[in-house]
C-alpha cells in the first residue's frame, strides 16, 4: 500500500479543537477536546483512519452535566478532558475551572447519554488524566505533573498528591499529562513551556505508573518553538496506535497567518504527527500540513453545510455561549426557523444569547436569512466579549459593528425596509502572507439584494479577532445572536473558500 493513499492535511480537526484526547477500541478512534464558555461541553468525534473525523455528540450535553453560570469568563469553563475505554465503558475526566472543579464521567456508548458528573473535589490541579494498573489502580495525574490514586467510581482521592516529574527545569508550565504503558515501561507525555510559541511535548518514562520517572535525552520530543514552521505552538499530545500497529500523536498546534509576528485566527487545532521508536523512546514528527498515513482514509467531507432549523434540537456542531435554555434559543417558535431571545444587551455582555459553529477553514462564506423585525440581532465572528465583528439587524436598520478591545464603533450601515434579510459575512486569507504589513485575513460583512446580488458593507481586519490580539484559549466562533427582543433565523449557510 502506498503511502499517498493516505494523504491528508494537517489539522486533521480544523478550527478551535484544541487539547484533543484520544481513544482506541478495536478499530474505532475516539476523540474529544476542550469547550471552555460553550455549551454544550467536550465534543467527542469518531474515526476509523485518525484523519476524517465524525462529530457523535458532546459529552456534557445536559445543563445539569455542565453548569457554566453567566458569569463564566470567555476561556474559563472546561480545560482539557482526558478520554480512555477501560472495563467496558469509556471515562471522561475533565476539569470546570468555572465550578465544581475536576469531574468524571462515563458512558457505554461513547455517542451518550454520558452519566451524571462524579465529583473529585479533592483532586488539586487541571488537565487530569486516567490510567489503570494491572491490578485496578486507577491512577489519576495532573498538571503540575502530580499524581494521586483514584477510586473512580466515587471520585474519591485516596491518596497525597506527589509531584512525579516537573519537565525540563525551568521551563514552565508542565501539564497535559497523559500516563500509559508500552511494553516494559510507563510513559509520561507531558505539555511544556506554556499553550503560546514556547510549546512542546515532552516525555519521560518509568518502571511503575508512579515513577520514578527518567525524562527523554531528546526532550522535547516535539516542539516547534524558535521556528518559522507554518504550524506553531505545538503541544497537549496524546499517543495511540494506527490501524496498522504504527504510533500516532494527535496534539495541538497554531497556524499563523500575515506578517511578522502571525496572527492564528481559528484557535488551537487538532493535528496528526507520527511517531517511531529509537531505544524505547519515541521520535515524534515531522509534523507538517502536508502529510500521509500508510493506509487508505476515508474522503475528505464537504465544508459545505446549511442549517434550515427544521430539526426540534440544533445539531451537534452548534455551541451557545453558557448555556443554551429553551426559553433563549429554539425552534418551536416558528416551524423552521431558530427562535433566539435576548437577554444579554450584546456581544459585549456575557450573558448574550449566541449559538454559533467554529470557524473552520481560513477562507470561507456563512450567511443567514434573518428576521429582526421584532428585535435586533444577525450575524457575529467572535472571539470573546472584546474582541467581535457583527453585521446586526433592526426593523429599519442594517449595520456593521466592531469591537476591539475598549474600542467599539459602528463601521457602516443602511436603512431596510423591513422584513427578513440576508445577512452574510465573507472571511478571505490573505493571499501575500510573507508581507509584514498584512493581517492574517479579511473579514468582510454584506447584504443580500433582492436580486440575489450581494453587496459589501465593510471590509475589516482580522488580526483583532486573533488569539495574538485577544489571548485566550478558543477560536472564531461564527453565529446568531440576539441583542434586544426577539430575532428568528430561517437557516445558516457555510461554504469554504478555496485558496
Ligand atoms: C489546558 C492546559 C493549558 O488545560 O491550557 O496552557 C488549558 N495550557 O493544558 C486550556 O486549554
Amino acid at each position: 500500500m502506498s503511502p499517498e493513499r493516505g494523504a491528508f492535511t494537517n489539522p486533521v480537526l480544523p478550527g478551535f479543537h484544541p487539547d484533543p484526547s484520544v481513544c482506541r477500541v478495536g478499530e474505532d478512534y475516539y476523540l474529544v477536546c476542550s469547550s471552555f464558555e460553550y455549551f454544550p461541553g467536550v465534543p467527542l468525534f469518531h474515526s476509523r483512519d485518525l484523519v476524517r473525523w465524525t462529530q457523535l455528540g458532546n459529552v456534557l450535553d445536559r445543563p445539569d452535566q455542565l453548569r457554566l453560570p453567566l458569569d463564566t469568563p470567555s476561556s474559563a469553563g472546561v480545560y482539557a478532558p482526558t478520554l480512555r475505554h477501560h472495563d467496558g465503558r469509556f471515562w471522561l475526566v475533565t476539569t470546570n475551572v468555572s465550578g465544581g472543579g475536576n469531574l468524571l464521567v462515563t458512558a457505554t456508548d461513547p455517542a451518550g447519554p454520558w452519566s451524571d458528573p462524579v465529583l473529585l473535589p479533592d483532586l488539586p490541579g487541571i488537565d487530569p488524566d486516567l490510567a489503570w494498573d494491572d491490578d485496578g489502580t486507577c491512577w489519576c495525574t495532573v498538571a503540575g505533573v502530580s499524581q494521586v490514586r483514584i477510586d473512580p467510581r466515587t471520585g474519591q482521592v485516596l491518596d497525597a498528591p506527589r509531584r512525579i516529574w516537573s519537565g525540563a527545569p525551568g521551563v514552565k508550565a508542565p501539564e497535559a499529562p497523559h500516563l500509559y504503558r508500552i511494553g516494559e515501561y510507563w510513559y509520561l507525555v507531558i505539555a511544556e513551556g506554556g499553550t503560546e510559541r514556547g510549546h512542546g511535548v515532552s516525555i519521560a518514562r518509568g518502571r511503575t505508573p508512579s515513577g520514578p520517572f527518567e525524562p527523554c535525552p531528546t526532550n522535547p520530543v516535539l516542539t516547534h518553538r524558535g521556528t518559522d514552521h507554518p504550524i506553531q505552538n505545538t503541544g497537549h499530545g496524546d499517543l495511540v496506535q494506527g490501524p496498522d500497529g504504527s504510533w500516532w500523536l494527535v496534539l495541538l498546534g497554531v497556524r499563523p497567518g500575515g506578517g511578522t509576528p502571525g496572527w492564528h485566527v481559528l484557535g488551537r487545532e487538532t493535528f496528526l504527527a507520527p511517531v517511531t521508536w529509537v531505544d524505547d523512546w519515541p521520535v515524534v514528527g515531522p509534523l507538517e500540513l502536508a502529510a500521509s498515513v500508510p493506509w487508505p482514509v476515508a474522503p475528505e467531507p464537504t465544508a459545505a453545510y446549511r442549517d434550515d432549523f427544521d430539526l426540534p434540537a440544533l445539531g451537534p456542531a452548534w455551541i451557545s455561549l453558557r448555556d443554551r435554555r429553551e426559553r433563549h434559543c429554539t425552534t418551536a417558535e416558528r416551524a423552521g426557523w431558530l427562535t433566539l431571545r435576548a437577554r444579554g444587551a450584546s456581544l459585549d455582555d456575557r450573558d448574550v444569547v449566541f449559538t454559533g459553529r467554529r470557524q473552520q477553514h481560513p477562507s470561507c462564506r456563512v450567511s443567514a436569512l434573518v428576521d429582526a423585525t421584532t428585535g435586533t440581532g444577525g450575524l457575529a465572528v467572535r472571539l470573546d466579549e472584546e474582541h467581535h465583528y457583527e453585521i446586526e439587524a433592526s426593523a429599519d436598520e442594517v449595520r456593521v459593528v466592531a469591537r476591539v478591545g475598549s474600542l467599539k464603533t459602528a463601521v457602516a450601515s443602511r436603512a431596510v425596509a423591513g422584513g427578513p434579510v440576508v445577512l452574510g459575512v465573507d472571511v478571505r486569507e490573505e493571499e501575500n502572507l510573507r508581507d509584514a504589513r498584512t493581517g492574517p485575513d479579511t473579514v468582510s460583512f454584506g447584504i443580500g439584494e433582492p436580486d440575489g446580488t450581494f453587496t459589501t458593507l465593510a471590509t475589516l481586519d482580522g488580526r483583532y479577532l486573533s488569539t495574538e490580539v485577544a489571548g485566550g484559549f478558543t477560536g472564531r466562533v461564527i453565529g446568531l445572536y440576539a441583542g434586544a427582543g426577539t430575532v428568528h433565523f430561517d437557516w445558516f449557510a457555510h461554504e469554504r473558500i478555496d485558496d
